[in-house]
């Protein structure tokens, strides 16, 4: 066991002590825009802050709630909603922003869905549309992973998961992730790099995040809300109440998304 291993079955003990719930199967990240989905896939058993949990620092964002929560589906399936990102602009440091993913897969959950908001160099594809990824690329120069630790991320997003996804919302397209560190926004310059090298999504996350996941052999379904055209892309400038705004709007038709591909995982 490596060191991260063991702090995050710490994490996950305490987890399991403060919910009353010693075993989740699915593990839901919520960014921007998808806060509303835990609503409607199941019946909230316990609710915990996050800061309660060995490893997780007090931190705020606007749009994101330190907490964990939960649940319970229809099915009998028990969900962990983590509300709580850390984000590697706010801790500089991979394993911190992995921490969450491998609490969740010491407390059991086999499944991982990673959602976030972000901006998009297509278009076509604009503020409010729902993205699939379908792979990643991870500019961040980070890693989570220490040592020869050599992870196979041919397949880091489940072709099953994203089956299934397309079942629910056929309309649903394809992307490709970028992570960049932030928090600044990109430069014009920078998303033409980025659009250069097959990215079409920029963000400032979940690429980290999916790299644990595949290290602890979590099946993995990454979703995108666009909340803005990448910059130069658009023509107007970026700011965080623009990404608040299309969150907002698009918050119950996506939550009805992500909670209808829960109930099928
Ligand atoms: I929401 O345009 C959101 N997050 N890097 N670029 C990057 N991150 C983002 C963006 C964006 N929009």
């Amino acid at each position: 066991m490596t060191s991260a291993t063991e702090f995050a079955a710490e994490a996950a003990a305490t987890l399991a002590a403060a919910t009353g719930v010693d075993h989740h199967d699915i593990a839901l990240v919520l960014g921007s825009g998808w806060g509303g989905a835990a609503d409607l896939i199941g019946e909230e058993v316990a609710r915990i802050d996050a800061t309660d949990i060995p490893g997780f620092d007090a931190h705020v964002v606007p749009g994101h709630h330190p907490v964990f929560r939960s649940l319970v589906t229809p099915h009998g399936k028990r969900v962990l909603v983590l509300g709580a990102r850390q984000h590697f602009y706010q801790v500089r440091d991979a394993a911190k922003v992995a921490h969450a993913i491998r609490m969740s897969a010491a407390a059991g959950c086999t499944q991982l869905v990673l959602t976030n908001g972000c901006g998009s160099t297509r278009p076509e594809v604009g503020p409010g549309s729902v993205v699939l990824l379908e792979d990643h690329i991870n500019f961040t120069g980070a890693t989570p992973l220490e040592g020869a630790t050599f992870v196979d991320m041919s397949q880091v997003y489940s072709p099953r998961l994203r089956d299934i996804a397309r079942g629910i919302d056929g309309d649903l397209v394809d992307g490709i992730y970028i992570q960049f560190t932030g928090p600044q926004y990109e430069t014009p310059a920078e998303v033409r790099m980025a659009a250069t090298l097959g990215a079409n999504l920029v963000g400032m996350s979940t690429v980290l995040e999916a790299i644990a996941a595949r290290e602890a052999g979590m099946e993995t379904l990454g979703l995108s809300l666009v909340t803005n055209l990448a910059a130069g892309i658009g023509g107007d400038t970026l700011d965080h109440q623009e990404v608040l705004d299309t969150g907002r709007e698009a918050g119950p038709r996506i939550s009805a998304l992500l909670a209808a591909i829960v109930r099928e995982m």
